[in-house]
């Protein structure tokens, strides 16, 4: 029976002895080999009571089990809910319980502190750790084929949560037909074939490694050198044996950081692919510099997969994202009252296609404020498409700061300072930073005749969230600036402290 997303990415190779991950050990794994053990998990799931439609949340190291877990899910029709291995214990627990997941899959270094969350949510636990181990894998034992689940291109896939400006995270649906779609509409764009080797170095738990980065290699039968985290060493010693490399900003401002990084080294490549996070014309014109090869930005985001591309052929123009990826209708409208608005002007970037989400998890209210009835998905991005098309973000609408590709809202992060002794308000603001791109600094204001302990608040924030949404300096002010109708302007803020990171 047919099962579009797994009969694609996965069943297709059924069988294949061809290399699909090349490892840091030096060994590779086929095709074949991924899939009998993704199987075996997949067998292991449905051991453990794992019906069609069930929410499995994963915070699981980057690894080839990893990988197959994900595989194992869209197998047996179970929703993949991956989450950031940076997260708290207090932000997984919220996850937890808003998806409802059944089963919670997390390293053995977790397990003390999650199983009493688990347990208390009504989730089973499992383990699944870096080496591969865990309970889950010694579950895994099965050696028949593990019969795929029907499914429909309209059934759910995934769950991506995405914080928002309310500070509560919200649960994208993405259907299998979301994900497929964008991956061979990608696939083709970027024209990947069985013999790309991809240099995959970015985390398996957000839209660009997973849909983006493997999903296409998938479709196209191609194989990753599959790094766990972006090493600069490892991305050196690997570079020659790979043909395409997709990463956030900072990948290529490190790279260009390092002398051993090199016109020879890259020579070889066929492409270079950034997105996440605006990349600077500079970085742009510069690597073109060292290289010869001109990086091919594209845009996208968790609720939309990927919307707009630079050309494959063509001029890949710096600062811009390109245009519409085929299938993808874009319009940019007035953030007020959603009327089309001219080319050239700048307005919200709306989206439509069938890359486009299903909704927010249980949150309906929240789905009908963002996406339109007519199908149109409100980006809370601010651009302008020129006269030849290209589309240019020249900002955000959506109060969001985004570090080393990572997405911060502040609204969560001032949430958790506001609660802290001493502390009577206080603002988030994105810096610029030259190797995050933007950084997160807050400014705080003190209860009046009060003298709030940073170190304590600091404490706090990394007690409550993920290293990476903790503000990187604390800022003492006697007031917020504000316009006459109260609202805190956070241009001004910005403004003040736009050297902070200079070098
Ligand atoms: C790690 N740290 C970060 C960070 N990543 N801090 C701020 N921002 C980040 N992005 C923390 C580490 O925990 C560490 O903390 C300290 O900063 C220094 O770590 P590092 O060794 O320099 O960082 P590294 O591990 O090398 O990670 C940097 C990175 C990584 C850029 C390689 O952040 C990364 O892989 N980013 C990609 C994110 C991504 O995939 N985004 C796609 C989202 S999907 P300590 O305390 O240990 O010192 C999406 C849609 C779309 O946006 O369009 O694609
Ligand atoms: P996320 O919610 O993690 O999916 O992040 C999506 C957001 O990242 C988008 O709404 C944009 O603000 C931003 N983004 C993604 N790609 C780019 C890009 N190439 N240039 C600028 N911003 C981008």
């Amino acid at each position: 029976m047919a099962n579009p997303l797994y009969d694609r990415l996965f069943g297709a190779h059924a069988g294949r002895q061809t290399p699909f991950l090349m490892l840091p050990d030096g060994t590779t794994l086929t095709h074949a080999a991924f899939l009998d053990r993704a199987a075996a998990i997949a067998h292991a799931l449905s051991g453990l009571g794992l019906r069609p439609g069930d929410r499995l949340a994963a915070q699981v190291e980057k690894s080839p089990e990893a990988l197959m877990l994900y595989a194992a899910c869209v197998q047996s029709g179970v929703i993949f809910l991956p989450l950031n291995t940076a997260y708290t214990v207090e932000e997984l627990t919220y996850f937890i319980d808003n998806s409802g997941a059944r089963l919670v899959v997390c390293d053995a270094t977790r397990a003390a502190d999650l199983h009493p969350v688990a347990e208390r949510l009504g989730a089973r636990l499992e383990t699944l750790n870096a080496d591969g181990g865990g309970s889950l894998a010694e579950r895994a034992t099965a050696t028949e084929p593990f019969p795929t689940v029907a499914r429909t291109a309209d059934d759910l896939a995934a769950f991506l949560y995405t914080s928002g400006t309310t500070g509560r995270s919200k649960g994208a649906m993405l259907s299998q037909g979301n994900l497929l779609s964008n991956a061979e509409v990608l696939a083709r764009h970027w024209r990947f074939t069985a013999e790309d080797v991809l240099l995959h170095a970015l985390p398996i738990f957000h839209t660009h490694g997973l849909f983006v980065a493997t999903n296409i290699t998938l479709v196209a039968g191609g194989a990753m050198i599959f790094l766990p985290r972006f090493d600069l060493d490892a991305m050196i010693d690997w570079m020659p044996r790979a043909t395409a490399l997709m990463g956030v900003p900072t990948f290529y401002t490190r790279l260009l950081g390092d002398d051993r990084f090199t016109r020879d080294l890259a020579a070889h490549m066929r492409l270079f692919v950034s997105g996440s996070a605006p990349l600077l014309a500079e970085t742009h014109r510069r690597f073109e510099e060292r290289t010869g090869h001109r990086i091919l930005e594209r845009y996208g985001m968790t609720e939309t997969n990927m919307n707009t591309s630079n050309p494959y052929e063509g001029e890949r123009r710096p600062g811009t994202v390109g245009f519409p990826l085929p299938g993808v209708e874009l319009k940019v409208t007035d953030p007020e009252t959603g009327a089309d608005l001219a080319q050239g002007a700048v307005g919200q970037i709306e989206v439509r296609g069938p890359n486009v989400f299903q909704g927010y998890w249980q949150m309906p209210e929240k789905t009908a404020a963002e996406l339109r009835a007519d199908g149109f998905f409100q980006t809370g991005d601010l651009g302008r498409i020129d006269d030849d098309g290209y589309l240019h973000i020249v900002g955000r609408g959506k109060d969001l700061i985004i570090s080393g590709g990572y997405n911060i809202y502040p609204k969560e992060v001032e949430m958790v300072l506001d609660d802290q002794p001493g502390v009577l308000e206080s603002a988030v603001i994105g810096v610029p930073h030259p190797d995050w791109g933007e950084s997160p600094v807050a400014v705080i204001v003190p209860q009046p005749g009060a003298a709030p302990d940073l170190d304590a608040v600091a404490a706090a924030a990394a007690e409550r969230l993920a290293r990476f949404k903790r503000p990187q300096r604390l800022i003492l002010a006697e007031a917020l600036p504000r316009n006459t109708m109260g609202k805190v302007q956070k241009t001004t803020l910005r403004a003040q402290h736009a050297n902070l990171f200079s070098p």
